[in-house]
């Protein structure tokens, strides 16, 4: 069985236990609290250098990095990943898209604003920045949006849970949605897939190190 390091409010982190929900893989989850540097011990870094979640141990001691990759990985030769050889770099086209024009920009933006406590004040200056870029981001994805039901392949597959992490978070770091309809209509679709669960679902088996110290 899989082991997975995670943080519950991580998008990131969500991709991957989303992916694993609807492929209906069970693991084991490991929450892991970036606020309070349990991404970079020395035990973690071990096993991830990067100092970031997500984590998954895939056996043998052998740990994957990279949300996308562990969406990769995990949904290769499953119905969320495309079966032709050019829908299959397609999707890898978005998911590369995710990770230099949304995530960098919605990401941090919903790392400072929603998670971390004055993080408003400490990034005035950047913020404009993500604004910009974040916005630019969401153009491109709703001129897709326009004439595709989804990402690739026209089908549900793991590009569209990569952008779904942080797009559907969007308004909760001062997105404006509302001028972008077919993203909205896509947003709505993702969620009426079946086994579909939101950020804050947890699996069955949690190894939440606080909560496990506080009953110690
Ligand atoms: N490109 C990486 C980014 C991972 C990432 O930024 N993880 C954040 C949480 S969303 C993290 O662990 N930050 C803690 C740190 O950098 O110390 C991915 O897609 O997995």
């Amino acid at each position: 069985m899989y082991k997975l390091y995670s943080m519950q409010r991580s998008g990131n982190s969500y991709k991957v236990r989303l992916a694993l929900a609807l492929l209906n893989m069970p693991y084991h989850a490991i929450e892991i609290d970036i606020l309070r540097g349990e991404s970079r011990t020395p035990e973690f870094l071990e096993k991830n250098p990067s100092g970031q979640v997500p984590l998954l141990e895939v056996g043998d001691g052998r740990y994957l990095a990279e949300s996308n990759a562990i969406l990769w990985f995990v949904a290769d030769d499953t119905p969320l990943s495309p079966d032709s050889h050019i829908e299959r770099a397609e999707a890898l086209q978005w998911m590369f898209f995710e990770q230099h024009a949304l995530e960098p920009n919605i990401g941090a933006a919903y790392f400072w604003l929603a998670l971390v406590k004055g993080g408003r004040d400490l990034q005035t200056h950047a913020l404009e920045d993500w604004m910009e870029r974040g916005y630019g981001a969401l153009q491109v994805m709703e001129n897709h949006l326009e004439s595709h039901p989804y990402f690739a392949a026209d089908q549900f597959t793991v590009a569209d849970i990569a952008l779904y992490g942080y797009t559907h978070v969007a308004d909760h770091c001062d997105f404006d949605l509302s001028t972008f309809p077919a993203i909205r209509a896509w947003l709505r679709r993702v969620e009426q897939v079946p086994g579909f669960v939101p950020m804050d679902w947890r699996p069955d088996e949690i190894d939440d190190r606080a909560s496990l110290a506080a009953s110690a």
